[in-house]
């Protein structure tokens, strides 16, 4: 009997129109004539997914006959973006599409506008794992990605009065076209009760007996790889009710009590947390994590492998990547699985897990590392709470053999802390179980090992490694910068945009004045598509004569967008006062986009200073045409791939040693804008790459911070002793940008005199100095944009295809698939 997927649809504009025309009269039930722009999104979105349907079904059925290895990327966010684009690059029908439309008098933009982006994720690590997916179908790599369908994603931002405000992201609310729920699918997930040993034939086992239990719904996402016919697997799984908890109240008579519990099991999938640092240890988010891990792990056993399959052999089937510690609990699940439930012994479960978990760290505040009360898991998770307690011993007992007489550093690597309540250190448990570890850019690597994570990459050297981050050129070139895309294709050939480091062959056309030319007018033209987007999304009035000057990325202290708002306020208070003379500053447009979390004080007073500080500048006449602010709210992946390419300045400025890689100063470089930046996260690497004389380097480096610290940092001193600085901060504090209360932004200005964790007032004199190297460079136009082209040129090794490889070759060691097998 033919099981042949149904044979493609005719990739003509008359097959398209034929196949949207359908699908708008039968899967939206409206014609044409009275769809609404919705109807015809939804209409369009599934007509491509039937196109990329053959190609998955035939991918499935591949990998269920070669039985390679896979990657399961295990992580609580993925940061994807809008869906349609991306679908229409990967599956070549744009042409096609974009005529099938037009003859029906449809816009295709339109319909792009009417896609609400899935953003199931906070910001560098959500977007990263979408990066990653991406590279992995394209490179022909066989990869799942396991994560949570929330229902509501990342808030969105709204400002009154210059304060944020949260709205919820009601992403679902018109139907996602993208998913394919499988509700027949669903796993049972358990939590709670307690645990109890017995006899089985003479062995002494545990087995836990969970008090309650919810249904995990897997929601199939395609992933297609870019013009190779690959359509990889994402699994977002939602929560519900299982039918067993309902029926047992309903059957007791207790409506009310049922729904209750409905309600209950479904806030667990409900809504992403939007903290993205210092981790509230709250128990809905545990729920969370286990929900995903345990729903991941019993699928790929159960349905993902063959039913007959040996776990012996788990290692040559399946690397489990944990994307920072949030998945981190799937260790002790699938120790659970092997020793509880498949009766193994302790030993040789122990030595599969070391095979199967690789860990990479995205961090190196101490405040970020995830650690979770006993008290919590012992409640939530009672089993695996004993299973890590198991780990640690045995760990801990090798530690002291190695280290006799250290009971020092065996409190310091002991997994449990003891202080200031007992609780479990994620990172310690990913390390101690993980076959590796990595960190996300060289530096930061380098720090992991010599300061975080010192003990055990001294216990466990052959475990520590670096893989330097990176992002798609797909989306972040290729989608973004139609115009630059043309460019470099009209000069290099189309095959950079799966082999990046071919932009090498544009850097003798740096020296090209036309070249130059052409690549300056795309620059401008991206800024007036910016000046449209924003006009219409925010009501921002940008001028695209100006240097755009941007710093986007989430809100938080150690990215100092302090240090970029005192050097405006500065400027302004210089021109104000007459010390600088306004036709020697370069007109300049300050854009920046940030969430703060919700619960984050510090930076929504941030958040509310910027906003003053754009209010008073932007409708003082005495810096017209000069200096602006422009803070468009909500700030997103959509956003980004406007704005990015219109960029001139990238603002990367982060204190040394604080920022793990960074991914937004790649895709800054990679559309040709040149970067202000400090030593840190993978500045350094592009800093490296694309010359000193390409790059505007300020501040202290790591070390210096250390030895300044180390010494006893007192900002006032810096406050004391330069007057430009006194007089910006003065300014802020006289009331200036508050309507002359000046309470309001008192917080901010006092925290920065006091406390300044973050080393802004040290760094600030190098800042400004290094500002000024930026307008003597911008006045020379050509030698701009010869730097542009050459950080173009010189960054192709930051694609995510590239990072791939590095994860293959040093973690996974997944063989790549022949493409004709
Ligand atoms: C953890 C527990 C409870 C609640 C929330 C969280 C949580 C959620 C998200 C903790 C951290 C995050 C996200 C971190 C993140 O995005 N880190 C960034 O990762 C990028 C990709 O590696 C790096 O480029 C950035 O430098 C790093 O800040």
């Amino acid at each position: 009997q033919n099981t042949e997927p149904i044979a493609i649809r005719e990739r003509t504009v008359d097959g398209f129109t034929r196949e949207f025309l359908r699908e708008l009269n039968f899967g939206q039930g409206v014609d044409l004539s009275r769809a609404s722009v919705n109807d015809q999104y939804l209409a369009l979105a599934r007509t491509v997914r039937h196109y990329l349907m053959v190609r998955w079904l035939e991918t499935l059925r591949r990998q269920y006959e070669l039985q390679a290895k896979s990657v399961a990327y295990l992580s609580a966010e993925f940061l994807l973006g809008r869906q349609l684009d991306n679908a229409l690059l990967a599956s070549g029908l744009q042409d096609v599409v974009e005529e099938g439309l037009g003859n029906l008098g449809i816009d295709l933009a339109t319909l792009r506008d009417a896609e609400v982006e899935p953003g199931l994720g906070n910001g560098g690590l959500g977007r990263l794992a979408a990066c990653f997916v991406d590279s992995l179908a394209t490179m022909n790599v066989p990869c799942i990605g396991y994560g949570i369908r929330y229902e509501y994603g990342i808030f969105r931002q709204t400002f009154v009065d210059g304060w944020q405000v949260e709205k919820p992201d009601n992403w679902l609310a018109l139907g996602s076209p993208w998913e394919f729920p499988h509700p027949e699918a669903a796993v049972t997930v358990s939590f709670g009760g307690h645990t109890e040993t017995y006899d089985d034939e003479g062995t002494e086992r545990t087995r836990w007996v969970p008090g309650w239990s919810v249904l995990g719904v897997p929601y199939n996402y395609m992933v297609p790889g870019f013009e190779n016919g690959r359509v990889n697997t994402l699994r977002l799984w939602s929560a519900q009710a299982t039918r067993a908890f309902d029926l047992e109240i309903f059957n007791a008579g207790d409506y009310a009590e049922a729904v209750r519990a409905q309600t209950f099991a479904e806030n667990i999938s409900k809504v992403l947390y939007p903290e993205d640092s210092t981790p509230q240890g709250k128990e809905l988010r545990l729920q969370q994590q286990y929900f995903f891990v345990a729903c991941s792990l019993a699928n790929f056993l159960e349905e993902v492998l063959p039913e007959d399959f040996d776990l012996r052999r788990l290692p040559e089937r399946i690397i489990f990547q944990l994307n920072d510690t949030h998945p981190v609990i799937a260790i002790p699940e699938l120790m659970r699985i092997l020793v509880d439930e498949r009766k193994w012994n302790w030993d040789d479960a122990w030595a599969v897990i070391q095979k199967v978990f690789a860990y990479t760290c995205h961090t190196l505040l101490p405040e970020a590392l995830e650690v979770w009360s006993a008290d919590l898991l012992g409640r939530l998770l009672p089993r695996h709470l004993e299973i890590i307690y198991r780990i640690n011993e045995e760990f801990l007992d090798g530690v002291r053999e190695r280290y006799p007489d250290d009971e020092l550093r065996v409190r310091r690597m002991s997994i449990i802390a003891e202080h200031p309540e007992r609780s479990v250190r994620m990172a310690f448990l990913a390390t101690v179980a993980g076959t590796k570890v990595n960190g996300v850019a060289a530096l930061h690597s380098q720090l992991l090992a010599d300061k975080v994570l010192h003990d055990f990459s001294e216990y466990f050297p052959e475990k520590f490694t670096n893989v330097t981050n990176g992002i798609t050129p797909r989306r972040f070139v290729r989608l973004a910068n139609p115009g630059l895309s043309g460019l470099i294709t009209g000069a290099i050939g189309d095959g950079w945009v799966t082999d990046l480091e071919r932009l090498k062959e544009l850097e003798p056309l740096a020296d090209d004045a036309e070249f130059r030319r052409l690549f300056r007018e795309i620059k401008t033209n991206n800024k007036h598509r910016l000046v449209d987007v924003l006009r219409e999304r925010d009501g921002i009035e940008l001028d695209p004569d100006t240097m755009l000057d941007v710093m986007v990325k989430r809100l938080h202290e150690y990215k100092r967008q302090t240090l970029k708002l005192l050097h405006v306020v500065s400027l302004y208070e210089r021109i104000t006062s007459g010390v600088l003379d306004i036709d020697k500053v370069t007109p300049r447009t300050f854009a920046f986009g940030a969430k703060a979390a919700p619960g984050y004080r510090m930076a929504k007073q941030i958040i509310g200073l910027i906003n003053a500080v754009g209010r008073t500048i932007n409708e003082d006449p005495a810096v017209k045409g000069r200096l602006s602010i422009a803070f468009p709210a909500n700030y997103n992946v959509t956003l980004a791939e406007t704005l990015i390419p219109a960029a001139d300045l990238s603002e990367q400025i982060s204190l040394a040693g604080k920022e793990a890689s960074g991914t937004g100063n790649m895709k800054f470089a990679l559309n040709g804008a040149l970067t202000i930046g400090t030593d840190d996260g993978a500045n350094v690497e592009i800093r490296q790459l694309v010359g000193d004389d390409h790059f505007f380097l300020f501040g202290l480096t790591e070390p210096e911070v250390a030895d300044v610290v180390d010494a006893g940092y007192h900002p006032t001193s810096y406050y004391e002793s330069n007057k430009t600085l006194r007089h910006a901060l003065d300014l802020i504090a006289s009331g200036k940008f508050s309507g002359g209360d000046r309470h309001v932004f008192e917080p901010v200005v006092a925290n920065l005199l006091q406390e300044d964790r973050f080393l802004v007032l040290a760094d600030f004199q190098a800042y400004l100095d290094a500002q000024d190297r930026v307008d003597a460079a911008y006045a020379d136009t050509d030698a701009w944009t010869r730097s542009a082209v050459l950080n173009v040129a010189r960054s192709g090794f930051f694609s995510s295809d590239r990072s791939m490889r590095d994860y293959i070759d040093r973690i996974w060691h997944t063989p790549p698939i022949d493409p004709n097998a």
